[in-house]
Formats: structure tokens, sequence, C-alpha cells
């Protein structure tokens, strides 16, 4: 049995080495070229950076190191962690015994309770979420060290001790945020015995008799756990890490991209839009009605949340796996019955939609398919998750996993400071 801990430090020497011969052998060799559009574009596509967590492939959707994730959909979040930083799964006592590490870090400072109830309370739940972590800052292992004095070898020691402190107190808070937030009353302890996504389930403080809300959380947790390295938070958390900027400052930033509409806060605006089309309608709508309210979003300008993606040119396996637990365990919920309508409808709408650009002379919308947004909401509103403007701190707790696993597996790595070269619009029409 060997710890996370252990695992990944008898781990490190090996990928310093192949990292040294790869520099050695391929160092000059081109893996890229930029166009323009690109440059103007988001460097939509642009190979240029190193992500060995996760890929995610076009036609595949993710891929946590070498695993579809649908092959993946009974491990626990913590597993998925350890398999993020260490490429294996953990034995049933290797994850026991990162439970325990977790438990015995979920104390969370009172000060973060006293800045949680001083926010004003109309604050977005990812504000509160992202100040707390950031608060907890002072805790930091990698600063302590830092200022101390340690060798570049040494760097992914702390960060895997502030990782493994961000992760244990990350339900609470997240939970805590939730109470305070919404009203519902004090907040809830860690349980140590509890496994990390039943324990976030059972800190939110909605009933639970049958457990299938744990089941859901722990999935929920699974499917948004890493996107490779180039989405808006990674790559933000990322860079910010890269300055050696300690784990507390990196993933507060991550999660500050992660709230944006066009990447997580998708997750809310995906229900609003859902209950907006089932209140106009009285009720679950017909196909035809969905096409014309479809088309009014678009014709107001409006993107159809939970639709399209930068990379993906399929369904999204986790919209897929989703749906799945849909149709297990919540068959006849309406809210659930509309979302899986509107996958037999938006698509095609879409796809409409986007030769009525093309006509006009704009760029063709590149993906018609549902992304991971497009599914979770009706899921979380079955069980009494009806906030959701929250909806993306659940994201958050899961997507630092991988923004987390991406700091550890980069400081081993001696990953350098991110510094990619900025040109100008003259230079563009001068060079190009
Ligand atoms: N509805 C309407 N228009 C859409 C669309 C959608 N669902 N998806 C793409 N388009 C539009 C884009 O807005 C863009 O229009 P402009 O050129 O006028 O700005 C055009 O089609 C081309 O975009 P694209 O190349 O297909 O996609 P991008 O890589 O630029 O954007 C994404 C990807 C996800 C931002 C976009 O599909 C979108 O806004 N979807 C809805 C919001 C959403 O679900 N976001 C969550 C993504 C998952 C995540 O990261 O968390």
């Amino acid at each position: 049995m060997a710890t996370l801990q252990e695992r990944f430090a008898a781990q490190v020497p090996e990928l310093r080495k192949e990292l040294g011969i790869l520099a050695k052998e391929k160092g000059n060799n081109k893996i890229a070229d930029v166009t323009v559009k690109q440059a103007y574009g988001g460097m939509r596509g642009i190979k240029g950076m190193i992500c060995d967590t996760s890929v995610v492939e076009p036609d595949k959707g993710l891929i946590i190191r070498e695993h579809p994730l649908l092959t993946l959909k009974e491990l626990w979040p913590e597993e998925i962690f350890y398999l993020l930083v260490t490429g294996e799964k953990p034995t049933k006592e290797e994850t026991a015994a990162l439970q325990l590490d977790l438990a015995a870090r979920s104390h969370i400072p009172d000060y973060v309770w006293d800045i949680l109830e001083a926010m004003p309370p109309d604050s977005h739940p990812m504000c509160m979420l992202n100040t707390a972590i950031l608060a907890m800052e002072k805790e930091s292992a990698f600063r302590a060290w830092y200022d101390k004095g340690m060798t570049k070898s040494e760097y992914w020691i702390p960060m895997m001790e502030d990782s493994l402190r961000i992760l244990g107190v990350l339900p609470g808070i997240a939970a805590g945020v939730y109470r305070i937030r919404y009203g519902k009353g004090e907040p809830i302890d860690y349980l140590p015995t509890l496994d990390w996504g039943a324990n976030y389930a059972r800190m939110l403080g909605l009933p639970d008799p049958t457990g299938d809300f744990a089941k859901l959380m722990r999935l929920y947790l699974n499917f948004h756990c890493d996107h490779e390295g180039g989405n808006v938070s990674a790559n933000t958390c990322h860079t910010v890490g890269s300055a050696l900027s300690d784990a507390f400052y990196a993933v507060s930033a991550g999660l500050n991209g992660l709230a944006g509409p066009l990447h997580g806060l998708a997750n809310q605006e995906c229900l609003d839009w859902i209950l907006e089309l089932m209140d106009k309608f009285g009720g679950v709508p017909t196909p035809e009605q969905m096409r014309e309210f479809a088309f009014e979003t678009l014709r107001a300008g409006k993107v159809i949340p939970g639709y399209g993606h930068a990379v993906l040119r399929v369904t999204d396996p986790r919209y897929t796996g989703f749906n799945e637990f849909g149709h297990k365990y919540l068959p006849n919920d309406p809210v659930f019955k509309c979302v899986d309508t509107v996958f037999t409808v938006v698509p095609k709408v879409l796809e409409e939609f986007s030769a009525e650009r093309v006509a006009a002379g704009k760029n063709p919308i590149a993906n018609f398919w549902p992304n991971v947004d497009a599914g979770s909401g009706a899921l979380l509103y079955h069980y009494g998750l009806t906030e959701f403007p929250y909806y993306t701190v659940l994201f958050s707790v899961s997507r630092a996993m991988g923004m987390l696993s991406q700091l550890i597996v980069n400081r081993a790595m001696g990953t350098a400071l991110t510094r990619p070269k900025s040109v100008s619009t003259k230079w563009i029409q001068a060079n190009a």
C-alpha cells in the first residue's frame, strides 16, 4: 500500500528522466503552426502547452490518463484524483488512506466563516467560494517552504500538501456557501467515516433518504474533474501557478474563469433556459414548441446554453452519462424529460441556424451537440438543489481536482513560467 504522496514521489525521478530525454531528442521538433485567425480567435486549437492528466479528443470527449471517461464512471472522485495525479487507479486501501488524509485536513478555520457571513447577501456563490479559498492562502505550505528556501526539485511536495488541504476543506466550504447564501442554517461538519462525494452531499443538508443524491454527487464530481489544459479555468490556473504562486492563488484564479457564462456558468444558465421553456408552454413542450423557443433564443442574439463546445464535435460523453443516470433514477421527472427531448430538437435547430449564419457571411457553429452542462441541472433540481446560481460551485469542487493535479504534476516536471509572445495588429498587417 502506498499513499498518494509516496506513490507520486516514487514516480517523479522517472518522469524527470523521460522529460530530459524528450528535450534532448525532440526539443527542436515542430508541433504547431499558427494562423492569423487562430491568433485572433482565442488561440483555438494551437498546440502550445502540455497537460498529462487528461486529453479531450474532438470525436471522443474526455480521456483521463488513457481511460475514456465513461469507463471510469464507477470510480469515486477521490479515486479519480489519485488517477489524475499518478496515472494509476488506487487500490481499496490506497483510497481509504486518501479519504482519511482528506478528512484530517477538512477543518475550516473560523475566519473563513466570518468572511462568508460578512459578504453581501446577494453575492454570487462563485464569488463566495473563490473568496474563501483565497482567504486561506496564509496556510500555504508552498509559500512557507519557498520563503524558507527550497530546491526546485522539492516544489511538488508542498504543492501536494496545499492541494490536499484545499481538497480537504473544499466540500465543506462549498456546502457552507450554499447554506449561508440560501439561509439553510448552520454549516454541517465533515464526517470522517464518509467518502468525499457523499460528505459533500450530506453537508449541503438536503434530504437523501435513498442515498441516490449522494450517488449523483459522486458521479457529478467524477465527470467534471478535468478537461485537459487549455480551457479557461485550467489554463488560468496553470498560468498563475507557473509564476510559482501557490495553489490557493492559482485555484481561486482558475475558478474565477470557471464563473464565466461561456464556461462553467453555463451550468446555471442551462436550467434557467429549460425552466423558462417549460414556463412558457405550461409543462413539457412539444418538439415543435421547443424548436420555436430555440429559434427565438438564437434570433435574440443569445446562445443556447449547454450546446456547442470549443473542442468537442460529438455529444459530450459526460452528457450521455448524466442522461443514463436520469433514465435510471428519475425517468418520469418532467424537467429531466424536457432536457431529454431538447436533445432531439436543438442540434437540428443549431445546424439550420448555422447554415443561415454562413449564408449571411458569418462563421458556422462548429458543434451542434450537448456539452456537460446540458444534462446535469435537471438531475440536481430533482433532488431539491433548485438554486441554479449555485450549480457552478458544484462544478468547481470537482474541477479543483483537475487544476490541483495539473499543478502538482507541473511542479514535479519543473514546468516553465508561461510567457507566450503577443504581437500587435500592426505587426500582423506588416508580417503575416
Ligand atoms: N448557441 C448559439 N450560438 C452558438 C452556440 C450555441 N450553443 N455555440 C456556438 N455558437 C456560436 C458562437 O457564439 C460563435 O458565434 P460568433 O462567431 O458570432 O461569436 C459561433 O457559433 C462559432 O462558435 P464555435 O466555433 O462553434 O464555438 P466557440 O469555440 O467559439 O465557443 C462555446 C464554444 C462553448 C463558448 C459555445 O459553443 C457556446 O457559447 N455555447 C453555449 C454556452 C455553453 O454551453 N458553454 C459551456 C461549455 C462547456 C464548458 O466549458 O464548461
